[in-house]
């Protein structure tokens, strides 16, 4: 077989089962092209996404004016590492820190390789601006978070699967419950080597958890008052996800340092950022951190492309509006439902509690028929349904998912 032949669903998965290392349990369905809000499979069945690549295709896929952006610097300049200038990078970072208002940006690959750069930067802050004495500084962080994949970033995750076997684990972080004002009171009280709060505004790997009204406003006044970060993981809920262009712009928060990523590309490459103030940004000089990638042209020329689509497109105010609707529709179903118990989130970025046990595999099973019925989508935990459409969808095809989601959820009543 010719490694570009045309291979069947069936074929596509045996491969990927015998040569790739198992590190993920897919959906059984093998995508072969995207369009805005579809996917179609290798034998031609059409699909509405509703997975977005965790919140990455928030512009829809393929988007044209994205994929010229990365077709046309593609066939300019690539990659030059930042050993030299190139002039495609000052531009972007003029652009994205104006986009955000901060002073300065970071630019890098992937949303872990963000946190762990934000986690450098709040530490060298602690000990070069605040005082912190050496190796001492502690990071909150908190209980069901979801930050990435790195040996850091697991050291402080509490979720076996994750971390179990992985260590030795990195110190210098302290946990505490998410969405619980006190504690984060408490932690702050206990020590005066504390640099940073690294929270995300939505908990997403949790099940879409969405703290109470305040929280993050609150969380940040906190910070303030004991001098230390506050760190907004908005890889996943961020660029309009939310029904704001940031999800801590609900709360009127601005963080010390905003780490981006996922949508920052529109899922066309992968880029990440992490931004903040010069007070802070400045500690980091020539040789302290990097990547070969990281701020190279293509990238910079597909997140200027990605950050204009989101605006001009008015992506913010469709997510916003298109999930009020959502939720109207799923709460009216719910009402006489005996399997979902709930649907919460904001804006396009929802999900339904199923009544039966984390470790159930009714999810599983509800997300199977969802793509027999022509719809994407895959659980968090055993009982939860993540549904995170691309942020371009138009009212009548919401409805139309509504109504597959529904049609679907009434074969699984008992
Ligand atoms: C996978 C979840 C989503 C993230 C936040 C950083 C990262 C992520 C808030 C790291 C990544 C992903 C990664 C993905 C599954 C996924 C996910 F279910 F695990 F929680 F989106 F909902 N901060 N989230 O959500 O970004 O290094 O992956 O670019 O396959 O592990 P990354």
């Amino acid at each position: 077989m010719a490694v570009l032949d045309h291979i069947s669903s069936q074929e596509a998965m045996a491969l990927e089962n015998k040569y790739g290392a198992q590190n993920y349990h897919p959906l059984p369905v093998v995508l072969s092209r995207g369009e805005g809000v579809h996917v179609w499979d290798v034998e031609g069945k059409q699909y509405y996404d509703f997975l977005s690549a965790y919140s990455s295709v928030n512009q829809g896929h393929c988007h044209p004016k994205i994929v010229e952006a990365l077709t046309k610097q593609s066939q300019t300049l690539t990659l030059t590492s930042r050993a030299f200038y190139n002039d495609m990078l000052g531009k972007y970072e003029k652009y994205i820190t104006e986009y955000f208002g901060f002073d300065k940006v970071l630019p890098i690959n992937t949303g872990a390789e963000a946190v762990e750069t934000a986690l450098k930067v709040c530490r060298k802050w602690a000990y070069e601006v605040k005082g912190i004495d050496t190796n001492k500084a502690k990071i909150i962080v908190c209980e069901n978070n979801f930050h990435g994949r790195t040996t850091t970033i697991i050291s402080f995750s509490n979720d076996p699967v994750a971390r179990k076997n992985f260590g030795p684990y990195t110190e210098g972080f302290m946990k505490i419950e998410y969405n619980n004002l006190q504690a984060l009171e408490n932690a702050l009280e206990s020590s005066s080597d504390i640099a940073g709060f690294l929270v995300e505004p939505i908990q997403g790997e949790a099940g879409v958890y969405v703290p109470s009204e305040g929280y993050l406003a609150n969380a940040k006044a906190l910070c303030e008052k004991y001098n230390i970060l506050f760190i907004a993981d908005e890889v996943q809920t961020g660029i309009a996800r939310t029904g704001r262009m940031l999800a801590v712009d609900h709360e009127n928060v601005k963080p010390d340092i905003l780490v981006l990523g996922k949508a920052l590309s529109g899922g066309i490459y992968p880029v990440s950022a992490v931004l903040a103030n010069n007070e802070i940004m400045n500690v980091i000089r020539p040789g302290n951190h990097g990547s070969t990638y990281g701020g190279n042209p293509v990238a910079a020329a597909v997140a200027i492309a990605a950050l204009e689509v989101v605006k001009e497109e008015k992506l913010t105010e469709n997510a916003e509006f298109l999930g009020k609707v959502f939720r109207a529709e799923m709460n009216k179903y719910i009402e006489q439902s005996n399997i979902v118990k709930l649907v919460r989130g904001k804006g396009l970025l929802n999900a339904i509690v199923i009544n039966d046990d984390e470790d159930s595999d009714t999810a599983w099973n509800i997300c199977l028929k969802l793509r027999d019925n022509g719809l994407l989508a895959k659980p968090t935990h055993g009982n939860i349904i993540r549904f995170a459409p691309p942020l371009v969808m138009t009212e009548e095809q919401l409805l139309d998912c509504v109504s597959i989601i529904i049609k679907t959820l009434k074969e699984f009543e008992n």
